[in-house]
């Protein structure tokens, strides 16, 4: 018999806390955003300049509230609480008039104790959320001194001081709508004789077999027994427990034997093992991956080593960061986390950091990450700013942090706690911070190790506390942004600074967490948001939908450094995304073959929350922008990368991740514009178990005595997919294009169309584009040589094209075709 629940999710009622208000249908979990617009009260905030029109909703109070028959099987329980995943941000909650308990701060679980506050029959729930904009104002106003946070193009003020998603705020890539809501679960339910609060779990791996040592904390109101039972694997311990009034932390130990342990993508399988725990009528079920986890952060002769060591194995990291997935929270579902999970393990990632500066992520999300073999690099929710260290907001983060550290402890996927984004750093970004360094690192480190570092080591002692990202460990209170000998870095230089892609080769990252370069999204994605008469990159609209002040200047300034600028909208677009794919594989390449001094890169960012010109690889709705398909190539186990040293030479280098050693061919052609070979060299070689293997260095003089005639294809066959690389010896706008005819023909069923494509000349960057409809092509910007004939298959996400519909919605380009026609 397990407890009594009810569940009080589905269709509530949302109206402005103030006199007269009319209800409208909301559904929880949710927000007041979709509500109203599901409602048709506010036109669609991403389309156009919309959401300027809705800030004066950051400064709405609202009540959501609903009836519900409360029967027997509860009310015959002394003990009942109300349980509640997400509350944001300010909450009071009322039932049948009466407060039932009040909360400010979104990422801490609440459970109210209300038994006394229900009556049989109907009840009446309501949660009022006041606006988190104005408590900040308010909270600016009371603070002993100025708390800086950065600054955005809209943006609402002071959102350091509430405990909330701090995008919600507004971002350099995101809209700002400070939507209140309730997420996660929501139900009623009898404690008794208690409830499960948490359960978490230690791995002792020995030789065949790993001890799993299951904790329980049961919270009881009185005296009493219990049942502990704990299975897993086909094993089922029980015994008897005495229950005193409180917290009890109740233990058992279970040896699993031969266990099949877990691995992160592209390394091993995910087998994930169902634990379930009963105690006190309650239950709780989890999935757990066996698996040694290390951060090896050492003193070498570099400086500070980074990384991370799973079963034994030194992993090399791929991967980019994460941002929250909608700016409307009721967006988040399941289907929509996992197609862009699954889009990150298709482009062979085996990490991604939750960033600072949204959420500790919905049970959904872990559960896909411990599936796919995504590591979590989990930063505690604080970005870019100085936090208070007032005894309220301390004790504030605090339960935050116990809650979310016990709750999200025994993932699988979970790599490191990690304390905030750049907080480190943002202490020299604003004057007052810089004036006073003293006073706000102090702050600082009251909430860094006083709180976060104290709290993971207590709560978790199987995973690294890192103080921020980047810095160079604990105890470091040094700036670390430009030093790449410690720890972990931001690289931003080539973004931020404009510098050229090579910039990327004068840095040795031991672990690069952040790094990118914007790009459009897609035409389409910009038809969700702009009118016809806006198609124009200088377009007001268009500006909206940028939010790094001067990024699309940035963009062209690019161009005009490697490419010819492009003629219309269309291949604007277009070369946007082949530009930041460069960029991107640039740095990966390079910093890949760096290892085993580099250990890992995370590129920023892997999404976005609303349709905007961003650093994402997937634009808002999942679909991938070309530096995805790039990445796929890029992060590949095995790769071959070829790179143009300063003193004119051409390194030929094969990177290998996989745990086993690759016997590899690698095919070496210098080709003309048209295609015709004029010089070829082969190697064969065996990369050992991750590693990167130097295979040969040769003076570009000989290799391409004209170089803005040739260009090097290289094609590495391990057994596995034939990859192909291509390198230019010059900037692509110095060398003469032939203006390639490609050729595509359409085979296959509906569903799994497949095209043939062929060319009278190389074209570069061969892009396809089913214009309206959901789905991938399974490789894309490619090199395509005359004389070879490339099938690529497309597959449907939802409703496929029929053939026709394909024929027509098919958009085929490459760098040569953006040329302007004369
Ligand atoms: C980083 C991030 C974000 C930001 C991005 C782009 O440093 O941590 O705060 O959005 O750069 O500027």
């Amino acid at each position: 018999m397990t407890n009594h629940r009810l569940d009080l999710s589905g269709t509530w009622q949302l109206r402005e806390d103030r006199p007269g208000s009319q209800p409208i249908p909301a559904d929880l979990p949710g927000d007041t955003h979709s509500a109203l617009l599901s409602a048709g009260l506010i036109p669609d905030p991403y389309w156009g300049r919309n959401e300027l029109e809705l800030q004066h909703l950051n400064r709405q109070d609202w009540i959501f509230s609903r009836t519900f028959a409360v029967d027997e099987a509860l009310l015959k329980a002394e003990y009942v609480y109300l349980h509640c995943d997400s509350l944001d941000t300010l909450a009071e909650v009322y039932l049948n008039g009466q407060l039932a308990g009040r909360s400010h701060n979104m990422f801490v679980r609440r459970r109210f104790e209300v038994r006394p506050l229900l009556h049989p029959g109907t009840n009446e729930i309501e949660i009022r959320l006041r606006s988190a904009e104005n408590e900040a104002r308010r909270l600016a106003g009371v603070m002993p001194y100025e708390i800086p946070c950065s600054d955005y193009p809209v943006q609402s003020p002071h959102r350091n001081l509430v405990r909330k998603v701090q995008c919600h705020g507004g971002w350099d890539w995101g809209c700002c709508l400070m939507v209140a809501g309730v997420y996660g679960e929501i139900f009623l339910a009898a404690a008794d004789p208690g409830c499960i609060e948490y359960v978490y779990t230690e791995q002792e791996h020995h030789p065949g077999l790993c001890r799993l040592k299951v904790h329980c904390e049961v919270w009881a109101p009185l005296w009493g027994e219990t049942e502990l039972e704990v299975s897993i694997d086909g094993q089922h311990h029980q015994r008897q427990v005495q229950l005193q009034p409180g917290v009890n932390l109740l233990e058992e130990v279970v040896e699993i034997p031969s266990p099949r342990l877990w691995w992160p993508n592209g390394h091993g399988d995910q087998p994930l093992y169902e634990l379930e725990v009963k105690a006190a009528g309650d239950i709780v079920r989890k999935r757990l991956g066996l698996r040694q986890l290390e951060l090896v952060a050492e003193p070498d002769e570099i400086g500070l080593g980074f990384k991370f060591r799973i079963n034994g194995q030194d992993i090399f990291a791929k991967g980019a960061n994460w941002i929250p997935a909608d700016a409307l929270p009721a967006r988040q579902t399941r289907e929509v986390l996992d197609d862009l999970l699954s889009s990150a393990a298709a482009a062979n990632m085996n990490m991604l950091r939750v960033w600072g500066g949204g959420q500790y992520e919905s049970e959904d999300f872990y559960d896909l990450c411990d599936e796919k073999g995504l590591l979590v690099w989990q930063d505690f929710m604080f970005s870019c700013s100085a936090y208070p260290a007032t005894p309220e907001f301390l004790a504030n983060v605090e339960e935050e942090a116990r809650h979310q550290v016990k709750r999200l402890r025994d993932r699988a996927c979970l790599a490191l706690w990690c304390g905030n984004n750049e907080d480190l750093g943002a202490l020299n970004w604003y004057e007052v911070s810089r004036k006073n360094r003293d006073r706000y690192l102090v702050d600082y480190d009251r909430l860094n190790e006083g709180v976060l570092g104290r709290v993971a080591d207590e709560c978790d002692p199987t995973h690294t506390f890192w103080p921020s990202s980047p810095c160079a460990g604990r105890g470091d209170y040094s700036d670390n942004w430009r030093d790449d000998r410690r720890g972990d870095m931001h690289y931003w230089r080539v973004w931020h600074e404009g510098r050229s892609f090579d910039a990327y080769y004068a840095v040795t990252p031991r672990f690069c967490s952040e790094f990118g370069y914007q790009s459009f999204p897609s035409l389409e994605c910009i038809r969700s948001y702009a009118p016809p008469d806006q198609l124009n990159v200088t377009a007001p609209v268009m500006e909206h939908h940028q939010r790094h002040p001067g990024g699309n200047a940035r963009i062209v300034e690019m161009f005009a450094r490697y490419f010819r600028l492009p003629e219309g909208l269309a291949n604007f677009v277009y070369l946007s995304q082949v530009q930041q794919g460069l960029a991107i594989k640039t740095a990966v390449e390079h910093w890949r073959h760096l290892r085993p001094v580099c250990m890992g890169t995370l590129y920023w960012q892997l999404n976005d929350l609303w349709p905007v010109c961003s650093w994402s690889s997937l634009e808002y709705g999942g679909k991938w922008k070309l530096l995805h398909h790039m990445a796929r190539r890029f992060y590949a186990p095995v790769i071959a990368s070829a790179f143009q040293t300063q003193a004119g030479e051409l390194e030929l280098w094969l990177t290998n991740d996989r745990n086993s050693a690759m016997p590899s061919h690698l095919t070496l052609r210098v080709l003309d514009f048209a295609g015709v070979e004029q010089g070829r060299r082969e190697f064969t070689a065996t990369a050992p178990a991750g590693s990167a293997l130097k295979l040969g260095v040769f003076p570009v003089a000989e290799l391409a005595p004209r170089p803005d005639e040739v260009f090097a294809v290289l094609d590495l066959e391990t057994g596995e997919s034939p990859y192909r690389n291509t390198h230019f010896f010059v900037p692509y706008k110095a060398c003469e294009l032939k203006p390639a005819q490609v050729r595509t023909g359409i085979s296959g069923k509906d569903r799994q169309l497949t095209l043939t494509l062929s060319t009278d000349a190389p074209a570069f960057f061969l892009s396809l584009e089913v214009e309206g409809w959901r789905g991938e092509f399974d490789d894309n910007c490619i090199t395509l040589l005359p004389g070879e004939e490339r099938q690529l298959r497309f597959t449907a996400k939802g409703p496929a094209p029929t053939r026709k519909q394909f024929e027509q919605a098919l958009a085929v380009r490459h760098l040569r075709a953006t040329y302007p026609t004369p």
